[in-house]
C-alpha cells in the first residue's frame, strides 16, 4: 500500500469519551452528564465521570501519540468545559486545560485537529430548549468565536460537528443519547436546520479569525455496496447512498451534507415530505448561511450496505449473513465502504476526503503475558486501508486517515464494554497499554501505508 506523500495520518477521540474532570475546574454539565445519570440510559450504569482520566493523564497520552507516530491528531472541544453555561463567561481553566494539549501536540511535532461539536452540549443551554431554541445557531457562534480567540493562533484546522445524523437522530429522536429527547418529526426539522445554520455561522467566524485554516465537517456513513460491480449496480448504489428517504431522513447524507458541501438538496419526490417541516425560505437559507466553502469532507466509515440489482434491475439489499465476520457491536465488516464511500462523496461534492474515524470495537483483554493482541483489529485496519489505497488509484483525492480510536473509551449508551483504542485503558487503574495494533499502525505510518 503506497498514499500520497503529505498523507495525514491521525488518531482520533473526543472530549467526553476521554476525558473524565467531570466536575473539575468550575466545567458545566454537559448533557451526557446528566444522561449518564438516569437508570438504565447507559449500559452497567456506566458514565463519562472519570472516563480514561485524560484531563489529569494528558502528558502521559501525548507521550503516547508521539510514540505512535501520527502526525495528527483529532480530538473534540468540551464546550460545557469551555463556557460552563453555553454562553456567557468563559472558564480560563478549561482553556488552560486545551491549551497544555495543544501546546503539548505542537512540541511533539503533532498538528492537532479539532472539532467543535462531537455530542457534549452544555446542559444550561439543553434546558433552553436545545438546538430546538432558534437562538441555537447564535450560541455556538459565540462558542466559534472563543475557539477561534483563544486557540486560532495555533490550531489550524476544524471540523464543526461529527456526526450530526447521530446526536440528531438517536439524542433527539430514537431517545437512546443524550439528551434522551423523542421529537416529531418537525421538531426534529426544525433543531436538524438549526444544526446546520450553526455550522454555517462557526465556519463563517472561524475563517473571519482564524489565518491559514482547514475547515471541514465530519458525517456519519452508510453507503450502499455494490456486490457485482457492473455500470448500473454502482450507479443505482451512488443514487440510493444519496436518496432522500422521508422516514429515515435524520440519518441520511444528503439530508446533511447536501446543504453544507453543495449548496442544497437535489430535488426529488421524497423532499416534498420533508419540505414541509422545513423554513419556508429554506433554500436560500442554504444558499447565504449554511452553504460556506469547505477544505474538506469528513467521513466516519465502519461499515456499508451491501446491494444488487432484481430480476427488474431494480435496487434489492443484500443482506450481511448471520455467519459472516462482526465486531463486538455486531457491525458488519465490508472494508469495500472504505472504497466506495469515498468514490461517491468525492464524486458528489468534490472536496478532498479525510477519513475522520474507522476503526474496530473488541472486547480485549489483558494476556498472561502482560499484552494486549488484537490482530482481528489490524487485519480490519489493513483490508481497509487497501480499500482507501484503491480509492485514491482510482481518483478520489484522499487526504488523511483516523483510526478511531487512539484509545479504549466510554462508547456513549454501550458504556465501557467496547473496546475501539490502540491503548488499552484499565480503567481501574487507568494503566495505558498498547495493543499489537499500535505497532502495527505505527509501521503503517512509517511505510505511508
Ligand atoms: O465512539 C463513536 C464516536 O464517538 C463517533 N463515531 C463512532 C464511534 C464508534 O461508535
Amino acid at each position: 500500500m503506497s498514499f500520497k506523500k503529505d498523507m495525514l495520518w491521525g488518531a482520533a477521540t473526543a472530549a467526553y469519551q476521554i476525558e473524565g474532570g467531570f466536575e473539575e475546574d468550575d466545567k458545566g454539565k454537559s448533557v451526557w452528564d446528566v444522561f449518564c445519570e438516569r437508570k438504565g440510559a447507559v449500559k452497567n450504569g456506566d458514565t463519562g465521570n472519570t472516563a480514561c482520566d485524560h484531563y489529569h493523564l494528558l502528558n502521559e497520552d501525548i507521550r503516547l501519540l508521539k510514540e505512535l507516530g501520527v502526525n495528527t491528531y483529532r480530538f473534540s472541544f468540551s464546550w460545557p468545559r469551555i463556557i460552563p453555561d453555553g454562553t456567557g463567561k468563559v472558564n480560563q481553566k478549561g482553556i488552560d486545560f486545551y491549551n497544555k494539549l495543544i501546546d503539548g501536540l505542537l512540541e511533539n511535532g503533532i498538528t492537532p485537529f479539532a472539532t467543535l461539536f462531537h455530542w457534549d452540549f452544555p446542559y444550561e443551554l439543553d434546558k433552553k430548549g436545545g438546538w430546538l431554541n432558534p437562538k441555537s445557531p447564535q450560541w455556538f457562534e459565540n462558542y466559534a468565536k472563543v475557539i477561534a480567540d483563544n486557540f486560532g493562533d495555533r490550531v489550524k484546522m476544524f471540523a464543526t460537528f461529527n456526526e450530526p445524523q447521530v446526536f440528531m437522530g438517536h439524542g433527539h429522536f430514537t431517545g437512546l443519547h443524550a439528551p434522551g429527547k423523542k421529537y416529531s418529526l418537525r421538531e426534529l426539522t426544525e433543531a436538524a436546520f438549526n444544526v446546520l445554520l450553526s455550522h454555517g455561522k462557526a465556519v463563517k467566524i472561524l475563517r473571519e479569525n482564524v489565518s491559514d485554516c482547514k475547515i471541514g465537517y465530519v458525517s456519519a456513513t452508510s453507503f450502499q455496496l455494490p456486490l457485482n460491480n457492473t455500470e448500473k449496480e454502482i450507479e443505482t448504489a451512488y443514487n440510493k447512498s444519496f436518496g432522500l428517504n422521508p422516514e429515515y431522513w435524520v440519518w441520511h447524507a444528503a439530508f446533511w451534507c447536501d446543504p453544507v458541501f453543495k449548496g442544497g438538496f437535489e430535488k426529488c419526490e421524497n423532499l416534498k415530505q420533508i419540505e414541509k417541516y422545513l423554513p419556508s425560505d429554506y433554500e436560500e437559507k442554504i444558499k447565504t448561511e449554511i452553504y460556506q466553502p469547505l477544505d474538506f469532507c469528513g467521513l466516519n466509515i465502519y461499515n456499508g450496505n451491501r446491494m444488487t440489482l432484481d430480476e427488474n434491475g431494480d435496487f434489492k439489499a443484500v443482506s450481511y449473513g448471520s455467519n459472516e465476520p462482526r465486531n463486538s457491536l455486531g457491525w458488519p465488516i465490508t472494508p469495500e465502504a472504505m472504497y466506495y464511500g469515498p468514490m461517491f462523496a468525492y464524486r458528489r461534492y468534490g472536496l478532498p476526503i479525510i477519513i475522520c474515524e474507522n476503526g474496530f470495537a473488541l472486547n480485549d483483554t489483558v494476556s498472561s503475558d502482560g499484552l494486549v493482541h488484537d490482530p482481528l483489529r489490524t487485519e480490519f485496519m489493513k483490508r481497509y486501508l487497501s480499500q482507501l489505497e484503491k480509492a485514491q488509484n482510482d481518483g478520489a483525492d484522499i487526504k488523511g486517515y483516523f483510526a478511531w480510536s487512539f484509545m479504549d473509551n466510554f462508547e456513549w449508551a454501550e458504556g465501557y464494554e467496547p473496546r475501539f483504542g490502540l491503548v488499552y485503558v484499565d480503567y481501574n487503574t487507568k494503566k495505558r497499554i498498547k495493543k499489537d495494533s499500535f505497532f502495527e499502525y505505527k509501521k503503517i505510518i512509517e511505510n505511508n501505508g
